[in-house]
């Protein structure tokens, strides 16, 4: 099935930091062509203009929040009601709750990521909406945020892959935060258990709808720097390629959401091309 590129240029900072520039630096690096994809616009509600901290909620911009949420829950549930699969480039990993919307209430989140993405309004440290995605997903709140409380997956079939451990005290808050019943694969046990041992074996593990998520900064800072928040001592492209690309390909995927890239970080499009060579590389190239 072919791939539809939908843009969704939100930085959950509303500072206009780069992950707002990513989608068009990774259209301008071939993306499209390179993977004979089908180009499903972009949601312009995603951006965010004020990175002032709403008081009452601990969030910047619940009520763009709410506005992208909304655009990007309608687009993507209509895509996939006219049987297509979208492929959705942020922007920040605040554009998740919004995609999840959309998402029959029994899929599976396969959610890769260097960190939790597990903070509340409180406990996050910047009050951007992508430090608290996964929580809100599985019902842990902010719910200004969405609009709407109650999970909107079960946290059973969350599969958190990637995630570093905690390094100072607001990381140990969000990490004991983190729901016991979500399935957790840290990058240290994923390396140990080989990336294309742990891919497989998920693409294998179910037979429902999955929704594959990607936040490049899981990717370790010596292949990829051009990101907000670097994580040390993740996966390298290699073992990236070897767990996503089963992900990418099984069956039931219904969809996949690529976010975080830093194109400010990434002046002369090195790490973009990059980027662009790994999606392809997992996701098939043009035929
Ligand atoms: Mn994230």
């Amino acid at each position: 099935m072919r791939w539809v590129v939908v843009d969704v240029p939100l930085d959950s900072s509303g500072t206009g930091r780069g992950e707002q520039r990513a989608p068009a630096a990774l259209r301008r690096a071939g993306l499209l062509d390179a993977l004979a994809a089908d180009d499903g616009g972009r949601i312009d509600e995603a951006l965010l203009r004020d990175p002032v901290r709403d008081q009452a909620s601990g969030l910047i911009g619940p009520p763009g929040l709410r506005r992208a949420g909304a655009a990007i829950a309608d687009r993507v549930a209509s895509l996939l009601a006219d049987g297509r699969r979208p492929l959705v480039l942020g922007g920040d990993c605040a554009i998740l709750p919004g995609i999840c919307r959309a998402l029959p209430p029994a899929t599976e989140l396969w959610f890769v990521d260097g960190h939790p993405d597990f903070s509340d309004g409180a406990t996050s440290p910047t009050g951007e909406a992508a430090d608290t995605d996964l929580s809100v997903i599985t019902g842990h709140g902010p719910d200004a945020a969405l609009g709407r409380d109650g999970a909107l997956l079960d946290p059973a079939r969350v599969h958190l892959l990637g995630h570093r451990p905690p390094t100072d005290d607001s990381s140990r808050v969000e990490t004991a935060r983190i729901d016991p019943a979500i399935h957790q694969v840290p990058a240290a046990e994923l390396l140990r258990r080989g990336a294309a041992t742990v891919g497989a074996g998920l693409a294998a593990g179910g037979d429902g709808p999955a929704w594959l998520h990607l936040d490049l900064d899981a990717v370790d800072p010596r292949d990829l720097p051009a990101v907000t928040y670097p994580e040390p001592d993740g996966l390298r492209w290699p073992d990236l390629v070897a767990l996503v690309t089963p992900l990418a390909r099984a069956d039931r995927l219904l969809g996949m959401s690529v976010t975080d890239l830093n194109a400010d970080e990434d002046p002369d499009g090195r790490f973009t091309r990059r980027v662009v060579e790994v999606l392809v590389e997992v996701l098939g190239a043009a035929g």
